[in-house]
């Protein structure tokens, strides 16, 4: 069985999405940040960098990185809803942007959530954070003109990864009305996934757990 790392709000919504869409069996291992359990050694022991997600393989071994664990058992459980084929015509496209979403979008985000990384001298973070945000909304103006010219979804009328990814990402946007008055069309494809059910799973256990019933 599947095993995966996961925490609120994190970058292993995306993952999480995908087995979820896939319907396999998968034990989810919640990773309690407020108590800083992503640096205990026992989770050191499966990944040493003290991120989440990471993915337990059936096997045994393991994986990390999001967007990895997302292509991978997008191809291994022959999810082609998700992933298209190696000899799809949208196979370009869709690793083109699942590559600007995962290393340049998501990317953005670090200097706006830790600006204090970006600096030797903590007096830079507000002037880091403030330039970050207008980083970060320059990346979802890029998504914003291919899902207003080409969507509803990045592949067109075709969901895939691409739109669970971009879901979790507009999730970390605060306040998120900001986001969605910037980019309707990010607006309308996250209102699409929001409402698959295997989706609406993964959101709602995102609130169980901010509300500590989980
Ligand atoms: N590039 C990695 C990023 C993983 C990452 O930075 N995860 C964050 C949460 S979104 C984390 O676990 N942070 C814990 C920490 O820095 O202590 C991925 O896409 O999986």
């Amino acid at each position: 069985m599947y095993k995966l790392f996961w925490a609120e709000g994190t970058a292993s919504f995306a993952p999480h999405a995908v087995l979820e869409e896939a319907g396999v069996a998968y034990e989810l291992a919640v990773v309690d940040f407020a108590a800083g359990e992503q640096r205990s050694p026992a989770y050191l022991a499966v990944n040493p960098l003290g991120k989440v997600p990471a993915l337990v393989l059936p096997d045994g071994g393991v994986l990390t990185e999001a967007a990895a664990i997302c292509l991978f058992l997008g191809e291994r459980l022959q999810l082609t809803h998700l992933v298209p084929a190696l000899d799809d015509p949208l196979r370009g496209r869709f690793l083109q942007d699942l590559f600007y979403l995962s290393t340049t979008l998501q990317e953005a985000y670090k200097r706006v959530y830790y600006p204090r990384r970006f600096s030797s001298d903590p007096a830079d973070a507000p002037r880091i954070q403030a330039r970050a945000r207008e980083a970060l909304m320059e990346c979802w103006q890029a998504v914003e003109r291919h899902l207003a010219a080409e969507g509803p979804f990045h592949l067109g009328d075709r969901f895939s990864l691409l739109d669970l990814y971009t879901t979790m990402l507009a999730t970390w946007f605060t306040p998120q009305d900001e986001l969605f008055g910037a980019c309707p069309g990010v607006a309308a494809c996250h209102r699409e996934v929001a409402q698959r059910p295997a989706v609406a799973r993964c959101l709602s256990r995102q609130r169980q757990v901010s509300v500590g019933t989980s």
